[in-house]
């Protein structure tokens, strides 16, 4: 009887002292499992005597079960402890600011581009697009370009090899819209071109925006007009413009356009060349079967890199492809 009282109360001691959910188990088998010391005790009344055997078999039953109710009530509590632990460990704090969740914006030759579009959308101009990839009959051809003159030479072009090219301006678009339709045409071609060309003024790859308007009676006082509401309006300010002589094959007579520009260092104003515009030739017209006796028309063309760096004070031409985050973010 000793013996079952020393046990139960040095099970009782060790379950109350164990720490986890693993070593309360090995303490459930080591007392009253198959070959437990407890169940060892059951095992034992089958050689007593009658007399002892009963008053044995109460002490041994009521140490089992005050071991089983200790255990359970251990278990519990663990339980819940190790539950609390989880939650404290998992714990999320639901008020904390997000992580990442910077805002993208656009890229600012897109907003030139955009800006581009919108004021001759606003003057009247339908958007036309046109296809990338080329050939010399909408590049060139069609756009009075002798078959072996050196102003095939200044587009500095990427040729595919097999007659296809990439275009080196928006004008096959142009021709694309006359080609299919009949004037008047009122468009402009806004898009991607390319040209073999890379420095610091130049890249490879760049943007346009040319225009094409054909009627009867349009003159070159209408083309100085538009182009003069254009760059007011996407420079936001009241600007001295000029026309100054030049040549392209697909316009005669043809101009640069130059605006008065402040540097904003303190350096004296001056003229600062933003576009090239001039009336479309009479041998683009007649190619795409537009009488030039009775239509007149004038076309204009400009880089939306340069207008971007001048609208947003960039100086290096390239850092619109760099893809420098901290570039981009300041125009946000
Ligand atoms: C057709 C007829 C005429 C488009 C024109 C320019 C003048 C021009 C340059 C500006 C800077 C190219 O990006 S740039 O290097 N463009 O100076 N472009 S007139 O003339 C056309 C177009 C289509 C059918």
């Amino acid at each position: 009887m000793n013996a079952v009282t020393e046990l139960q109360t040095r099970a009782l001691a060790a379950i109350e002292a164990s720490e986890n959910l693993q070593s309360l188990d090995d303490l459930r088998v080591r007392y009253l499992g198959k070959k437990g010391e407890i169940t060892a005790q059951l095992k034992s009344l089958g050689s007593m005597e009658p007399e002892q055997r009963k008053a044995f078999g109460q002490a041994v039953n009521a140490a089992r079960d005050a071991l089983n109710q200790a255990i359970a009530a251990r278990r519990s509590l663990l339980e819940s402890q190790a539950l609390e632990n989880r939650l404290l460990s998992e714990k999320v704090d639901v008020s904390l600011p997000g992580r990442g969740e910077q805002r993208g914006g656009l890229h600012p030759v897109t907003m030139a581009m955009e800006r581009a579009i919108g004021i001759f959308t606003k003057l009247g101009f339908d958007v036309a697009t046109g296809p990338e990839v080329e050939d010399d009959h909408y590049n060139f051809e069609a756009l009075n370009f002798p078959p072996h003159h050196p102003a095939r030479a200044m587009h500095d072009t990427f040729y595919f090899g097999d007659g296809r090219l990439l275009r080196t301006h928006t004008s096959p678009v142009q021709i694309r819209v006359m080609e299919i339709s009949k004037p008047p045409y009122r468009i402009i071609a806004p898009g991607k071109v390319f040209r073999s060309d890379s420095d610091q003024t130049h890249t490879p790859m760049f943007h346009q925006v040319e225009g094409l308007l054909v009627g009867e009676g349009v003159s070159m006082a209408d083309l100085k007009g538009v182009l003069h509401t254009f760059v007011n309006a996407f420079f936001e300010r009241s600007l001295a413009m000029r026309f100054r002589p030049s040549y392209f094959p697909f316009t005669e007579p043809s101009a640069e356009v130059d605006i008065g520009w402040e540097k904003g260092d303190g350096s004296e104003p001056g003229w600062l060349e933003i576009l090239g515009c001039g009336m479309v030739h009479p041998n683009v017209l007649r190619g795409c079967d537009v009488d030039p006796e009775k239509y007149t028309g004038y076309a204009f063309g400009m880089g939306i890199e340069r207008l971007a760096m001048l609208r947003y004070g960039v100086t290096d031409l390239r850092q619109f492809f760099e893809n420098d985050l901290e570039f981009l973010r300041q125009f946000h």
